[in-house]
């Protein structure tokens, strides 16, 4: 029988059959493959075959459809390794909070060049606009300028206010709610930002699961542990996911990383050499561009960052 994985625990799944049933199935032997560079093997939204393995009602995967796409990111626990956080999916919600917790561009940066490698489409939806001063209305105005200019949309929600008064704000409640229609949404951040309260008030009945921020480090308290796939009474489903405290890239070359950063492709076939990595190289298009003013400061020195990181780390997964 045919499904699709809406949740992993990493011991045990849950699939969704084609005929509507929830069964919980476990991995055959032969997924847990040794040479993989995988922590999980499956992930929510594999589309897979499952077979009843004895009378006891007790289902195993025999097998992985080809994945669509899949977003994923360097194992924080194992070095090296990846971790995919989801398969098969339209669109990435990224949440971001300017405070209770602080999302850096850095953060923003690291996953939006991941999804594009991936071209999985992202929105960028700032939350908490109810906690946000004056200082704090500024910033965010300054950081979500700088993805709207490159072309990313994004959308201002007060998920909780949402939650309880549906009238007073809910104009873009509507908004993330016809971006959801008819897709598979992976809803991404770090804990706390509100993942789960915005997926409750665009689906009340969900009920799922959610903590203050700690009052101490004044970072969320990683409430939802399991990635898990929501379908949606008004269509699509969404995947909530627990927070990432770090975004860790994967996968490319060095010299690739600036493919993804929308706004440097378009001029890198510019630069004098081709494997150009545009930090001292002379004849630099993209260096150019930021020295003009196409390429912002932020983007800019984040993406210097994320190659001096990632060369490093680079050199040991080779
Ligand atoms: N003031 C305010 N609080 C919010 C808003 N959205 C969420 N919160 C609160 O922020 C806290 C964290 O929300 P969660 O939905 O659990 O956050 P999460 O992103 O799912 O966190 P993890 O599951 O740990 O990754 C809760 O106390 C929410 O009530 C908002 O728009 N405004
Ligand atoms: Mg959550
Ligand atoms: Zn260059």
């Amino acid at each position: 029988m045919k499904g699709v994985v809406v949740k992993s625990t990493g011991s045990w799944y849950e699939v969704k059959a084609e005929n509507g049933d929830i069964l919980k199935v476990r991995l055959k032997g032969i997924f847990r493959l040794e040479e993989t560079k995988d922590t999980n093997p499956i992930a929510v939204g594999d589309r897979v075959s499952v077979s009843s393995e004895d009378a006891n009602n007790s289902w195993v995967i025999d097998e992985i459809e080809e994945r669509e796409n899949y977003i994923v990111r360097s194992s924080p626990k194992h070095k090296g390794a990846r971790q995919i956080l989801a398969a098969n999916i339209d669109q990435a919600l990224l949440i971001v909070t300017m405070g209770n917790p602080r999302t850096s561009t850095g953060f923003i940066d690291r996953f939006l060049l991941t999804a594009e490698a991936y071209h999985i489409p992202t929105v960028i939806i700032f939350n908490k606009q109810d906690l946000l001063d004056e200082k704090g209305k500024k910033k965010q105005e300054f950081v979500s300028k700088i993805y709207e200019s490159i072309g990313y949309k994004t959308v201002f929600v007060s998920a909780l206010r949402q939650l309880s008064d549906a009238s007073k704000t809910s104009d873009n409640l509507a908004q993330v709610k016809a971006l959801m229609k008819n897709k598979t949404s992976l809803i991404a951040g770090h804990s706390g930002v509100g993942k789960s309260t915005l997926m409750n008030a665009v689906q009340p009945h969900l009920h799922l699961r959610t903590e203050k921020i700690s009052r101490i480090t004044g970072k969320g308290m990683h409430t939802t542990t399991f990635a898990e796939m929501h379908e949606l009474d008004f269509g699509g489903s969404v995947i909530d996911t627990p927070g990432i405290r770090e975004f860790g890239i994967m996968d490319f070359k060095p010299e690739e990383i600036s493919h993804y950063y929308m706004e440097m492709r378009e001029v890198l076939n510019k630069c004098k050499f081709n494997n150009c990595l545009h930090e001292h190289e002379p004849g630099c298009a993209v260096k150019q561009a930021y020295q003009d003013g196409k390429i912002s400061e932020e983007r800019f020195s984040n993406y210097l960052n994320i190659m001096l990181e990632y060369k490093g780390n680079y050199k040991h997964w080779e």
